[in-house]
């Protein structure tokens, strides 16, 4: 069928599929923005042979060549910048302010790496012995594949994408079937920037599907490392398919992120930051606010100005300036009314404010399907620890509300969950900052700032359930997609030992 989004491998588009599905805009069901052409597991294992081919020679050109590549990348992004983030607000329903941002993200990335490309720094190192040198050397991995989410189907794909090309890798990349517009026009632009035939490979696949090809590549030999960004279910398979070959992936998993609002913080900016971090988006970021744990002299308060800001949020048409639009895709709809079913059985909505109160019981979805996946946002107070709300990630616009007495008890309820993404402290004792900091299990602590909204360069990743401490971005990344090699040199002239006796001194 003409007009469908199909793998391509090798360079070559495949047009072998075993499903068609529609992928539809999530702001008005009715509309198709286009039909995506799933492949069967054989594909995937094509695309890392097609990967594999090409590796020598890509890791064989300058890397500064490389980065001219990436630079050339991060131009044609900054010239679709606005085709683009329209095109991620018709697919998923971010709202379009958000949509430039993921876009931008993007473009922040390749300015990173372009200069890269010049260092990708080794070391000198000091023998025991004379007349001999160490060195060390980044070496690529080999072939990467790439499995990501759609809810930010083009920025999160490049912190894999970007560095994994720039350190010389070749790339099978799987993205979310319900974002695979976008994602297409994302590989085309990779494809336009000078990336060879068989580099860059992109199999759209479903998840058993996806497992299958990974499998049998990785049995062949023909995957060296495996980045992925999704739940932690799946992200537990992952690594345990990984490990039984010897691997360990990049894993960028779930959170159940909390914000401790101490007694000293400025409420207002508190409220504002618990608003964009629970609501924004829909509450569909691995960085999302879960958990709200506030200080009990100012829980009244809190909850109070948080419910009134809730309820004058804006919620709608994603082509507008709105807080939040619709949740990304029907799966994560149902997935999500699981959690309102949840809330309704333990809370009798009364517990739940915001928009919901008991005067406007409205938990849970607004108006006709066909208008789109709108959900209001829902605030539920005095979540405790054995709640399944305060434990898992709910990855829709739902934040639990709890009470602390001493900053130590906040910090405990913090790290409850089990996940150890991203946290946030409001306060204006820095001391309190510092011991949350130090205390809190997550990768990433915002101090006065949203749990959401991490800079492109910094490290990104999460422990415990939300990850295995791997961390994208930034230097740090080179590490997942370089692997050290070390040389010792002699130029003595005989055969020196080490560990044996030849100090001089
Ligand atoms: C994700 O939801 O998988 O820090 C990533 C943030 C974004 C990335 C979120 N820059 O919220």
């Amino acid at each position: 069928m003409p007009g469908d989004v199909l793998s391509v491998v090798g360079g070559t588009r495949v047009a072998e599929v075993v499903r068609r599905t529609p992928s539809t805009n999530p702001a008005r069901l009715t509309e198709v923005v286009g039909t995506v052409g799933s492949a069967g597991p054989e594909v995937f294992v094509r695309a890392a042979e097609a990967a594999r081919t090409a590796q020598p020679a890509w890791a064989a050109t300058p890397a500064p060549q490389r980065g001219q590549v990436i630079s050339n990348v991060g131009r044609l992004m900054t010239a679709n910048k606005e085709r683009l983030a329209a095109l991620v607000t018709q697919e998923i329903g971010k709202p379009i302010a958000e949509a430039r941002g993921e876009v931008q993200e993007i473009i922040d990335t390749c300015d990173f790496f372009l200069g890269e490309g010049r260092r990708l720094y080794g070391q000198t190192v000091p023998s025991e012995m004379p007349d001999k040198q160490l060195f060390t050397f980044r070496r690529p991995v080999g072939t990467v594949a790439v499995i990501t989410a759609g809810n930010f189907p083009v920025a999160v794909p490049s912190w894999y994408i970007v560095p994994a090309l720039l350190c010389g890798n070749t790339v099978v990349w799987k993205p979310a079937e319900y974002s695979a517009v976008v994602s297409d026009a994302f590989y085309e632009i990779f494809a336009h920037s000078g990336v060879p035939a068989g580099v860059f490979n992109v199999v759209y696949a479903d998840g058993p599907d996806t497992f299958a090809g990974l499998e049998q590549a990785l049995q062949a030999g023909l995957v060296n490392k495996v980045g992925f960004t999704g739940s932690s279910a799946v992200g537990t398979r992952i690594g345990e398919l990984c490990g039984r070959h010897l691997q360990t992936p990049c894993l960028e998993l779930g959170g159940k992120n909390p914000m401790v609002i101490t007694e000293d913080a400025n409420l207002d900016l508190a409220v504002e930051g618990a608003l964009f971090s629970g609501f924004g988006t829909a509450g569909q970021r691995c960085t999302s606010l879960g958990t709200a744990i506030v200080h009990q002299s100012v829980y009244d308060e809190f909850l109070h100005r948080f419910a009134r800001a809730t309820a004058d949020a804006s919620m709608g048409d994603p082509t507008k300036d709105v807080l939040l639009g619709p949740l990304l895709d029907e799966k994560f709809a149902a997935g999500f009314e699981k959690s309102l079913g949840w809330i309704a059985a333990h809370h009798q909505v009364i517990g739940a404010t915001g928009r919901v109160t008991a005067d406007n019981p409205r938990a849970g979805f607004v108006g006709d399907p066909a208008d789109g996946l709108y959900y209001h946002p829902t605030i539920v107070a005095g979540v405790r620890p054995a709640d399944e709300l305060f434990r898992n990630e709910t990855f829709g616009p739902v934040v639990g509300v709890t009470a602390y007495a001493k900053l130590d008890e906040a910090i405990a309820l913090g790290n409850e969950s089990g996940y150890g993404l991203s946290s946030s402290i409001y306060t204006t004792d820095p001391n309190k900052a510092f011991r949350f900091a130090q205390g809190i299990s997550a990768g990433m602590v915002s101090v006065n700032n949203s749990t959401s909204g991490a800079e492109a360069h910094l490290p990104f990743g999460g422990n415990g359930k939300s990850g295995n401490g791997s961390r994208q971005s930034g230097i740090w990344v080179l590490d997942q997609f370089t692997r050290w090699q070390s040389m010792n040199w002699d130029y003595s002239g005989k055969l020196q030992k080490a560990q044996m006796d030849t100090k001089t001194v």
